[in-house]
This record gives structure tokens, C-alpha cells and sequence, in this order.
């Protein structure tokens, strides 16, 4: 058994994967490890190899020092708990945040295709969040996909259609999703678009593409993306059904439900 943690991680990737949602090397995923943990995981780092920094591409001041539980480039979900250092690693950022190292894993590999976007995106949510976010997360949801081709790419209206296709969402996602239009995976371009929607919003959708969320825990990410799956899955049954819509949940309900339950609903969204 590894620590926790990681064997945690490693749950979050199988359940991806069966849900659907990481095919092949689709999705990636990350976890910022707080300082107990690092503790934890001490006996399987390697911190004797000082020098062999490679450059991020980005900068992430705010994280320096840090340690990340991350995805290997090109890594099946599918096979992470068969292959758990081939297909994972700990990855240790520089003090100035612009470098990281290998510290445990990711044998004969590299950190995800996505790692810049990753990094820019645990820096802004570490902010947002005061620090309790620290999972990343990478998907390619069927349903939530197809409806990037039939609903205008903003944010007002992914957000409301999410909220209003079950109940649960609005609980999920009070603050609703941003929403951007395609961008080449793995480019500089997606990090930074990413990282503006994430000032605010905990998931974010690309466009033709997947689903990236945060979260406090792996409960907390993981369920976010499956919340929002399955409401986009409900949509698209609703859309395809061919039927008019006779009654939703309207706007006040959506507040309402949020009174009940102390959280602040994104007003920006109705505006
Ligand atoms: O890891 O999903 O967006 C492969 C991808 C890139
Ligand atoms: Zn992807």
C-alpha cells in the first residue's frame, strides 16, 4: 500500500476512467500536497538530485518549494492502479516556481501535456480559495462535450442550463462554470484562458474538448465533474427527446435552493 493519498489519487483515475470520462490518454490530473502529506509520502522521494530542474514554461511564485502528485504524459487512467510509478509521480517546484524535478515516479516519463495549466491554475485557486483547493482535474465528458456544439460558448448559459437540468448542480456549482471556446490542448493559450475563469469559477469548459475542475479533496473535484456530467447528460436526454419544455426549475427556486442550504449563488449569472 502507498500512502493515502497517493492511493486515493490512483482511486480518482480508475473511477474516471470507468465513469467514461479519461479514454485512452484522455484528461489528466493533480494534487498539491499539504506539508503532512509530503511528510508522509518521505520515504519514496528522492531529494538528492539538486540540479536536475526542468524548465515549466510558466511561472508560479506563489507555489515555490511545492509538491504535486501528478499525471504522466501520455498515461492511460485506465492503468494507473496496475502501474502506479509509470504512471504517476511526485514533482517538487523550484523556489522560484518556474522549474520543477522528479522527486518519486513518472518513471521513463514527463509530467502531463496539460502540467503549465495544471501549476497556473493550483496558483490562482490557492489564492481564491484560501488554500483549501488542491486537486486538478482533466475530463472528456460525453454529454457535457456534445452540448459545446449546440449552446452559445458563455458562461451565462452553460452555467443556467447546468443549474436548471437537476437539482443537485446549483449546490455543486453555486458559482456556476466559465466557459471558452476551443484552444489547442496543452497550450499556453488554454492555461492562461483557464486561469482567468478560475479566479472565480471552480470548473471551467473547453470547448469541443473536456472539463477541467478544482476542488478541495478528490471527493470534492471528482464529484464536481460528475455532477456536471450528469446534468449535461439530462440536457442533452431533454434536447434529444425532441419534446418542448413545459416546466423547469426557475431562477428564484435555483436561489432558493441555495438560501436553504447557505451558499451564495453567482447573481452575475441571472444578471
Ligand atoms: O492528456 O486530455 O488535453 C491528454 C489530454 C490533453
Ligand atoms: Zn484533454
Amino acid at each position: 500500500m502507498y500512502p493515502k493519498i497517493i492511493e486515493d489519487f490512483v482511486r480518482m483515475c480508475a473511477d474516471g476512467y470507468k465513469l467514461g470520462f479519461n479514454e485512452a490518454n484522455g484528461g489528466n490530473a493533480s494534487y498539491r500536497l499539504a506539508p503532512e502529506e509530503v511528510k508522509k509520502c518521505s520515504e519514496y522521494l528522492d531529494l538528492s538530485d539538486e540540479e536536475d530542474w526542468t524548465d515549466l514554461g510558466v511561472e508560479a511564485p506563489g507555489l515555490s518549494g511545492e509538491y504535486f502528485i501528478v499525471t504522466a504524459s501520455g498515461s492511460l487512467m485506465r492503468n494507473v492502479s496496475l502501474d502506479i510509478p509509470g504512471t504517476l509521480g511526485i514533482v517538487q517546484l523550484n523556489s522560484t516556481g518556474d522549474a520543477y524535478r522528479k522527486v518519486w515516479g513518472l518513471e521513463g516519463g514527463r509530467p502531463t501535456s496539460e502540467f503549465a495549466a495544471h501549476i497556473l491554475n493550483h496558483s490562482v485557486r490557492k489564492i481564491s480559495s484560501g488554500g483549501a483547493d488542491r486537486v486538478m482535474y482533466h475530463l472528456h465528458p460525453v454529454n457535457l462535450i456534445a452540448l459545446t456544439y449546440i449552446l452559445p460558448l458563455e458562461d451565462k448559459v452553460f452555467s443556467k442550463t447546468l443549474w436548471k437540468s437537476m437539482t443537485e448542480c446549483v449546490m455543486v456549482i453555486p458559482e456556476g462554470v466559465g466557459v471558452l471556446s476551443w484552444m489547442v490542448p496543452g497550450s499556453k493559450e488554454l492555461a492562461l484562458n483557464t486561469c482567468d475563469k478560475m479566479e472565480k469559477y471552480k470548473a471551467v469548459v473547453w470547448a469541443h474538448h473536456g472539463l477541467f475542475v478544482t476542488g478541495s479533496s478528490f471527493d470534492d473535484a471528482f464529484g464536481r465533474a460528475h455532477t456536471i456530467e450528469k446534468s449535461a447528460d439530462i440536457r442533452n436526454k431533454i434536447i434529444q427527446s425532441g419534446k418542448p419544455v413545459l416546466q423547469e426549475i426557475s431562477d428564484d427556486e435555483l436561489r432558493n435552493i441555495c438560501k436553504s442550504l447557505n451558499l451564495t449563488i453567482n447573481e452575475d449569472i441571472f444578471a
